[in-house]
């Protein structure tokens, strides 16, 4: 078959000094940071939503990206030369994965039944191609937001054979997964949520959200689907108000159901920045709560209010996060997953490997000097002293538990003019900027 891509050739690590824009300058898939291989450390996925569906179409003008794959006014057979352009550049950026929605690979049909023949027909092909390539299934999931059934919710609607309809569909895609070798599956709520408390039962919805996630795991159990189940946590957008808000609500959310022990969290960045917090925030609590699943790697702009899913390129977020990551002992069954568009003027063909080159360089960056910072200690041993009150004295009882308040109260009595030292940020923050420019 043709290729689409027929000017670019198989990408190749070349350097800090290399001026070839179609060439790796930090990452260097066999380069062995610490114990493991860049490319075993980043675990790099292209998201097939983005990258070959998406169209530059934004809410104020049309399509502005023409894709040679296509071309065909059949439905079925332009998923296919789709499926098979998006291996070519997936093969020549050598990414070991990719990530999908049901309804990203395969159109929907005229009924349920339809749908799922269809999709049955584009796995096949991708099974194929999976085969030939080597690349692997990082991670599915099922679109419950985008048909116009799925207007008040999904597992959320009012509507119960919404509710339904959308069980079916996660079933389908679970079994898809699970076909494809899948690692993980992801829930993103779409649009569970709600616009106004004056028509919603929110109390109702979530036991309805959790219902429908107890089932997901008692079905992936029944087929022996073993991949780690996310959820991906995000605030506004589609809704108002969405109900997996941020990585906090989420937890809450899980324990209050008993369904801690069935997912971990799929961190995006830029749902971080429109929760309020930083990318590092959401990558840290999760850590810290043994939930850091996968994350979806993208960035916004923080003069926008909406998700922009912009190719991550600040060198100093993705420093910080490959921080989390290597202090969670990587990503595990995870992987960092391009949630990422170029902006609506970058339509020409070329522009999706310089997205995804600079997404991978700055990751790679990151990695290298999140790894330093680890090395040293630096940060470490900053604030281990800072908590050095708690290994003696009063900290220590208070760690081992053998105090209570009126034991509390007679130390304070006798030590009740304290002393503090300076938390030093800027110092840190300048110590920081040694390791970025490589001072350190
Ligand atoms: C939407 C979003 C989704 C999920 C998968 O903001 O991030 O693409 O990653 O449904
Ligand atoms: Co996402």
């Amino acid at each position: 078959m043709r290729e689409v891509f027929e000017n670019v050739s198989r990408i190749k690590f070349e350097g800090r000094g290399s001026k070839n824009p179609l060439a790796f300058k930090y990452y260097d898939p066999s380069e062995v940071v610490g114990q493991k291989t860049m490319a075993d450390h980043l675990r790099f996925s292209v998201a097939y939503w983005h990258t070959f569906t998406g169209k530059g179409v934004d809410p104020f003008g049309s399509a502005t990206m023409i894709r040679p794959w296509d071309v065909s006014s059949d439905p079925v057979e332009q998923a296919k030369a789709r499926m098979v352009a998006a291996f070519e550049f997936m093969s020549k950026l050598g990414v070991p994965y990719f990530c999908f929605h049901d309804r990203d690979i395969a159109p929907e049909g005229a009924t349920l039944r339809e749908s799922n023949r269809n999709l049955d027909e584009i796995v096949s092909l991708a099974k194929q191609l999976m085969q030939d390539t080597g690349i692997k299934l990082l991670w599915g999931t099922a679109n419950l937001f985008s048909h116009p059934r799925f207007v008040h919710g999904a597992s959320t609607s009012s509507n119960a054979d919404v509710f339904a309809y959308a069980g079916a569909q996660v079933k389908k895609a679970l079994e898809v997964t699970k076909e494809l070798g899948g690692e993980n599956y992801v829930f993103w709520g779409g649009r569970e949520g709600y616009e106004t408390l004056l028509n919603t039962d929110m109390g109702f919805e979530l036991d309805n959200l959790a219902r429908f996630l107890t089932m997901a795991v008692d079905y992936a159990k029944e087929i022996g689907f073993t991949g780690q189940f996310l959820i991906e946590p995000k605030p506004k957008e589609p809704t108002k108000h969405q109900y997996d808000f941020d990585v906090a609500t989420v937890l809450g959310f899980l324990k209050k159901y008993n369904l801690d022990s069935y997912f971990k969290m799929n961190i995006e960045a830029n749902h971080a920045t429109l929760a309020g917090h930083t990318f590092q925030h959401e990558l840290h609590l999760a850590r810290v709560n043994g939930a850091l699943g996968s994350v979806d790697a993208n960035q916004g702009d923080m003069l926008l209010g909406w998700d922009t899913d912009q190719m991550p390129t600040d060198i100093y977020t993705t420093t910080l996060a490959m921080y989390e990551i290597l202090k969670n002992g990587g990503l595990h069954s995870g992987g960092l997953n391009f949630d990422a568009k170029l902006r609506r003027g970058s339509f020409a063909l070329d522009d999706l490997f310089y997205g995804h080159i600079a997404g991978m360089d700055a990751f790679a960056y990151g990695l290298k000097v999140a790894h330093k910072l680890l090395e040293t200690k630096e940060l470490e041993d900053f604030i281990a002293t800072r908590y050095g009150s708690y290994q003696t004295g009063i900290g220590s009882q208070i760690l081992k538990g053998t105090v209570g308040l009126k034991e509390l109260e007679k130390y304070a009595l006798e030590h009740d003019q304290i002393v503090n030292v300076s938390g030093n940020q800027e110092l840190l923050e300048a110590i920081l900027n040694q390791y970025m420019m490589g001072e350190k």
